[in-house]
């Protein structure tokens, strides 16, 4: 009895690291490694989604990412999210691309750099995945899926999402 119950904690625990991948994906641009592309659900009628990932430099020089592109939208930009003076949080968009040092990691999370979709051209479904481009300076444009993760959470965004 012992031993089925061991087996059957053996399987869900194969089943269980046969799904991460699906989770934790990655995607190759020259030296960087593009992990995790995501994005939230959106509530209906929401026209902005913002969207995250981690760009890991493992070269020995720096390179930019200039520019995100998508379908699903139609203007991407790359914002920027800071804290002004009076402690009201305000977004703006990042001109000049952003250095990802050689050996850095550049995040993009709520509540700091981030991803905008505006003009969404239909509503993100939690679970669903869509296309995106990243478009590095050195590394060139390399085509990435955003997962969509489940709807809420802290946006950094307000009442825009
Ligand atoms: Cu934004």
């Amino acid at each position: 009895m012992s031993f089925s119950i061991l087996r059957a904690g053996a399987l869900a625990l194969a089943a269980l690291s046969l799904s991460l991948p699906a989770l934790a994906h990655e995607f190759e641009a020259g030296n960087l490694e593009i992990v995790h592309p995501w994005s939230r659900a959106t509530p209906a009628g929401a026209k902005v989604a913002g969207g995250f990932f981690k760009v890991e430099n493992k070269g020995d020089t720096p390179d930019r990412l200039l520019s995100v592109g998508s379908d699903i939208a139609e203007k991407v930009q790359v914002h920027e999210m800071t804290m002004t003076a009076e402690g009201m949080a305000s977004m703006n968009e990042v001109t000049g691309g952003i250095e990802i040092a050689p050996g850095a990691t550049l995040e993009l999370k709520p509540g700091s750099y981030h991803v905008m979709f505006i003009g969404l051209k239909h509503p993100l479904v939690e679970g669903e995945k869509f296309k995106g481009t990243l478009t590095f300076e050195k590394a060139g444009t390399v085509e990435v899926d955003f997962v969509v993760g489940p709807l809420g959470g802290t946006s950094g965004h307000g009442t825009m999402q």
